[in-house]
């Protein structure tokens, strides 16, 4: 086959987001615009694509099939020497960073718009992985989106026909040069890892059960998302829980209709169902499985904030970090900091870094990070370059096993020992974007103002004065690289903050997250919403998020 290029237009707003780029199907459907946007990744690792190998999958949503082949005919033409591709399109997001990772790839592109719906009329995204496995930095994003922007052809090789569906290796001849897509299966890499990271053994005792002990009944949620043919290997094939275990394995292409998004609204059935039934342990994941919700008997809920402190304070019970070692931890801004304080008891170093998890991926590359997470659901640590659902879900059966404790005690007793911090966040979705983009701006001068540090702010009985205020900016402290303006904060004297910021994974529109947390040392067994509702209202008066958005409740409550 032969190298045919193509003259194209450039399109407006080809920037990626906090995770890729993000848009609705009909975009991405447009004459040349998917094109573009796959070149353009190609000319950001000019340097290094000649004889590459790219890993090429996604979360099965629509369109992922016909952009493989997209990919697959344009990679041909710019001197790939190899893609290797998940059966069916069909990659999770961690297995992409594990595939990378494994066979020392010098990326990889993930198709997916994450925990948003699927289908013609809602979203599709691209994203590109660099060679250590992690979604690319912003650096390499901005020249993405650099390129885009003056992209006057794309190359091509429309003649190449490759079946996906089949597991094999095929070549082709390119204008003398040789071209393989290696199909490969979708879940062999990421499940012979987990074995490696985890003691299958003992996971798959407490989920049967022994002589002494009664079945640990779980119930896992893929949401029809990419983790169900994950979970069928790992839970019901290897830990031998019973297909009545594990819900909506299959992937399909609109998700059933569902928002794959694992957080108590979304995932509203998998709640139920554990607060219905007998289980002892819930956990839903993504569209594209790096996101992870995990709730104990009677459904009781814990904060993805609280996740990450509790793994951390038990990594002596994964197999992986007695041969590693535990070096430090990281949280997203916006996560409440139940974790900086099993980092102080603990000795390890602790990193705030803005939302996103690409973040992470320095630390963990200079060795400094082993175990991190963000409020939204992610956890995940150095074992890829991803958040990794159904490594958390693992991890907590780990402890679980380990500690013989139920989910709630586990909470209890680590409130015990290091307090808690309350967490909520408040979700206004698909709002209109001026408004809140002027919003942003009005908030950003008032609490910047002088006069503002050290105002008293009071709500019902209680008075809280703030300590520090701005427009949050995080230094890498392996590369120097900044990052500016990723969120406003506000933070009081008694440690309590606000935390402002717009989405950067709407597909449109503007969503506004506000972020509340407090920390109480022994007030421990409270309700979020309750002990959190003076500081909600001080937030929603100091930043008029009300009259801005219209809206007198938030989408989604977490
Ligand atoms: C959201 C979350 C962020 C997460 C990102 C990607 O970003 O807040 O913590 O890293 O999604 O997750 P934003 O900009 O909408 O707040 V995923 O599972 O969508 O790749
Ligand atoms: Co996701």
């Amino acid at each position: 086959p032969n190298v045919v290029t193509v003259d194209t237009n450039t399109f407006e707003g080809q920037k990626p987001g906090t995770s890729g780029l993000r848009k609705k199907v009909k975009v991405f459907l447009q004459e040349h615009y998917t094109e573009n946007f796959i070149q353009s990744i190609l000319d950001a690792n000019k340097d290094s694509l000649i004889g590459s190998t790219l890993v090429v999958g996604g979360d099965g949503r629509y369109l992922v099939k016909e952009v493989v082949d997209k990919i697959i005919k344009i990679s041909a033409a710019n001197g790939v020497a190899k893609l290797l591709v998940g059966q069916h399109g069909i990659l999770s997001t961690p297995a992409v960073s594990c595939i990378i990772r494994k066979y020392n790839t010098l990326g990889g592109i993930v198709l997916t718009a994450s925990h948003n719906p699927g289908g013609i009329d809602n979203d599709f995204g691209i994203k590109f992985n660099c060679s250590n496995g992690g979604p690319a930095p912003d650096a390499t994003t901005n020249q993405i989106y650099a390129i885009t922007t003056t992209i006057k052809q794309y190359k091509i090789v429309p003649d190449i026909v490759c079946d996906i569906s089949k597991i094999g290796t095929t070549n082709f001849d390119v204008e003398g040069n040789k071209f393989t897509v290696e199909v490969i299966d979708s879940v062999n890499d990421y499940v012979k890892y987990m074995k490696e990271i985890f003691d299958f053994d003992k996971i798959k005792q407490l989920i049967q059960g022994t002589e002494q002990k009664k079945p640990f009944n779980v119930l896992i949620d893929s949401m029809n998302g990419v983790t169900g043919p994950y979970v069928k290997r790992i839970f019901v094939d290897e830990l031998g829980a019973k297909e009545a275990n594990v819900r909506r394995i299959i992937p399909l292409e609109d998700f059933g209709g569902a928002h794959p998004d694992p957080n108590l609204t979304y995932a509203a059935d998998l709640v139920n169902a554990v607060k219905g039934g007998d289980y002892d342990f819930g956990a839903a994941f993504d569209g594209d499985g790096d996101r992870n919700m995990i709730i104990g008997r009677d459904a009781f809920f814990v904060t993805p904030s609280d996740s990450l402190a509790v793994l951390a304070n038990n990594l002596q019970y994964i197999p992986y970090f007695l041969k590693t070692g535990v070096r430090g931890f990281a949280r997203s801004m916006p996560t409440a900091a139940a974790v900086d304080r099993v980092a102080a008891a603990t000795g390890k170093e602790m990193f705030e870094v803005p939302t996103g998890w690409k973040y992470f991926g320095n630390l963990m590359d200079a060795g400094r990070l082993s175990l991190c997470g963000e409020e939204s659901f992610g956890t995940g640590s150095d074992h890829v370059r991803e958040k990794d659902g159904l490594w958390a879900a693992l991890a907590w059966l780990s402890v679980l096993a380990a500690t013989s404790l139920s989910v709630q005690d586990i909470l209890k007793a680590h409130w015990a020992q290091f307090g808690r911090n309350y967490f909520t966040r408040y979700d206004y979705e698909e709002c209109a974007s001026d408004p809140c983009n002027e919003m942003m701006q009005v908030l950003e001068k008032t609490i910047t103002s002088p006069g503002f540090v050290g105002s008293s702010h009071i709500s019902g009985d209680k008075t809280y004065v703030v300590k520090l205020a701005d427009n949050f900016s995080y230094m890498d402290p392996i590369d120097q690289s900044v990052a500016m303006k990723q969120g406003l904060r506000i933070i009081f004297e008694d440690g309590s903050r606000i935390v402002l910021r717009l989405s950067g994974t709407g597909s449109s529109g503007a969503t506004v997250r506000l972020y509340i947390d407090s920390y109480e040392a022994t007030n421990v067994m409270g309700d979020a919403q309750v002990m959190l509702k003076p500081l909600i209202d001080v937030a929603l008066k100091i930043s008029k998020l009300t009259e801005y958005t219209g809206r007198d409740a938030p989408t989604v409550i977490t």
